[in-house]
């Protein structure tokens, strides 16, 4: 009896020590392949949210641990408006605290198990802060600005939309519009800082001949909601008089696509492309399995016809 008391405070405090939340269950995949979201908690601990909004300080103020400038750096301290929405793309390059929770394996690993990868990259971050009274986010789809520069592109990358404030209507979490993984993909590249509101999403419904059906759910602080690549989402205005709303966005793709030749990957993207195709684990970072031995020690077969550079890639 003791035996086994203490085994189960053992195993709640290597719960309360990783990162990741729990195993996905069956309906859980069942939401997220239906509506093209799915909420899971505890995703990281809440010593993480803590050092996460203290890096979102210093970065904005373009104190940078590591000497290296992120990516993305919209506002900035003593020159922006208070009330603007802030952003920050590959914190992961400047700040040690980001790094340890973008380039976490188990949050990686929760992100390959979703999507039935093999392994996962991080292909980027996004540093959220919605102030009281900022603006919204635009409807648009990740797949538009990620996944589209990368071969093959169906099913290729997944968002985890980290809450490090508790989300609600009041703050504008971010919205889904239901199954819209599911609609024929159209042309128009609406896009996260465009201001069209709703507009996109309202359009794509009626090109896809069905109702838009808007979904809202309050995200606790240190819990995600794992979004797919082609499901239409925004967020409204933060209307709440005092309660920030912070987020660390992080999109990670199956760690062995490959760039799109013929167009070129996009300019953003296109920076990273060598020539060669390859996506590098240098600007790319294999998150899970950690490097080719360590999938080795898992079990994990790596298919090195199709993988991309995992030559260069760290082990742990
Ligand atoms: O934080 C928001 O309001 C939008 C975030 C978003 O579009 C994303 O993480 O893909």
């Amino acid at each position: 009896m003791l035996h086994s008391t203490l085994l189960c405070c053992a195993a709640a405090l290597v719960a309360a020590k990783s990162r990741g939340g729990p195993s996905w269950t069956t309906a859980q995949r069942e939401h997220f392949a239906t509506n093209g979201y799915v909420l899971q908690p505890d995703v990281i601990r809440p010593e993480d949210r803590d050092a996460l909004v203290a890096a979102f300080e210093r970065l904005f103020k373009g104190d940078f641990d590591t000497g290296c400038y992120p990516d993305e750096w919209h506002w900035r301290e003593g020159i922006s408006k208070p009330d603007a929405f802030r952003e920050i793309v590959n914190a992961w390059k400047s700040d040690d605290s980001v790094a340890a929770v973008a380039l976490d394996a188990a949050i990686g690993k929760r992100a390959a198990e979703l999507m039935g990868w093999r392994g996962a990259r991080l292909a980027q971050d996004d540093v959220l802060w919605k102030p009281p009274s900022a603006s919204g986010v635009a409807y648009h789809t990740d797949g538009k600005y990620i996944s589209d520069n990368f071969v093959p592109r169906d099913d290729n990358s997944v968002t985890v939309w980290l809450a490090l404030d508790d989300a609600d209507e009041a703050t504008g979490v971010v919205e889904y519009a239901r199954g819209s993984h599911h609609w024929p993909r159209g042309n128009a590249a609406a896009s996260f800082h465009d201001g069209a509101g709703a507009d996109p999403v309202a359009r794509a419904a009626a090109a896809a001949g069905v109702d838009l059906i808007v979904d809202r759910h309050e995200v606790p602080a240190c819990s995600a909601v794992f979004h797919h690549q082609d499901v239409w989402h925004g967020s409204d205005a933060n209307r709440s008089p005092d309660r920030p709303r912070r987020a660390l966005g992080l999109h990670y793709i199956r760690d062995d696509v490959k760039f799109r030749r013929d167009p070129a990957p996009d300019y953003i993207y296109g920076r990273y492309d060598l020539g060669d195709g390859v996506v590098h684990n240098a600007f790319f970072p294999r998150v899970y399995p950690t490097s080719p031995a360590v999938a080795r020690r898992l079990g994990l077969t790596v298919d090195r016809r199709r993988s991309s550079s995992d030559d260069a890639a760290p082990s742990s």
